[in-house]
């Protein structure tokens, strides 16, 4: 198995009522709350039907989107690492996760300054790409270089298209050669040296994936991702997520990963 993807832990937060005012690119209308925390439930069990032993904190409600853990934080088996979300209506989060990741990390470190999303950084078997977005910007990014450089790993900046909201909203890692990438980020060059599945044309909002273990977790509507990802040998689980694709989330950002010794 991928040993860059064999995980046995996760924190999870369920999303509060407020969820419905998550915040959103496009000017689409809001989803059911209901409707988001069955499409969560769904994820939870299915990351717990993956071998996972979660941590699942209680919602929020005055950050409507906390439930996307993977933005304010970053794990790794060695230290947690506190972001500095980059939406003003973010930048408080962070502090309520500390508590937990102290509790189940040997170290916590704080980004120091600058602006630095999750959703921006996508582990890759050699280095940790940090794409600079509308909310990660260079003065975190290099921040957050100069952070895992302590803990031992090699960050990298990438630039990528600045019409997507993550890096990881157009790209996924699937194994330890090749990523699931739309066109207009594979074509920037930054995936040279890995194998690179191109998104089919008018799926592009299905890029994010979440392999996890031998299986990974994509989005049921998106029938020629399902099928490449399958052509590609995968173990895919289809999920629902048209109700929290409205506030712009994927699956790598409702859960923080990483394998406990
Ligand atoms: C936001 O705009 O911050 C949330 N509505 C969605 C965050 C999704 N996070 C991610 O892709 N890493």
């Amino acid at each position: 198995m991928s040993q860059i993807h064999s995980f046995n832990r996760a924190i999870l937060r369920k999303p509060g009522a407020s969820v419905v005012k998550g915040l959103r690119a496009g000017a689409g209308g809001d989803p059911v709350f209901a409707d988001v925390a069955s499409e969560h439930a769904a994820y939870a069990a299915a990351l717990a039907d993956a071998g996972l032993s979660l941590t699942v904190l209680d919602p929020l409600e005055e950050y409507p989107d906390a439930l996307f853990v993977e933005d304010p934080a970053l794990v790794f088996p060695e230290a947690a690492i506190v972001l500095r979300p980059g939406a003003p209506s973010r930048a408080g989060e962070g502090a309520f996760l500390r508590p937990t990741l102290e509790q189940l990390f040997e170290q916590v470190i704080d980004l120091p300054v600058g602006h630095a999303d999750g959703g921006d950084v996508l582990m890759l078997p050699d280095k940790v790409l940090i794409g600079l977005s509308a909310r990660t910007d260079r003065e975190g990014a290099e921040a957050l270089i100069a952070v895992l450089a302590t803990i031992g790993y090699r960050g990298v900046i990438a630039e990528t298209p600045r019409e997507v909201l993550h890096l990881k909203t157009a790209s996924s890692l699937l194994d330890e050669e090749t990523v699931l990438s739309t066109r207009a980020l594979a074509a920037t060059g930054i995936f040279a040296g890995l194998r690179v599945i191109e998104v089919p044309d008018g799926e592009e909002g299905g890029a994010n994936v979440l392999r996890v273990n031998d299986r990974v977790l994509a989005g049921a509507h998106y029938p020629r991702i399902l099928e490449a990802l399958d052509a590609h040998g995968l173990n895919v689980m289809p999920l629902e997520n048209a109700a929290i694709a409205m506030i712009d989330a994927g699956f790598t950002c409702m859960s923080l990963r990483w394998s406990a010794p």
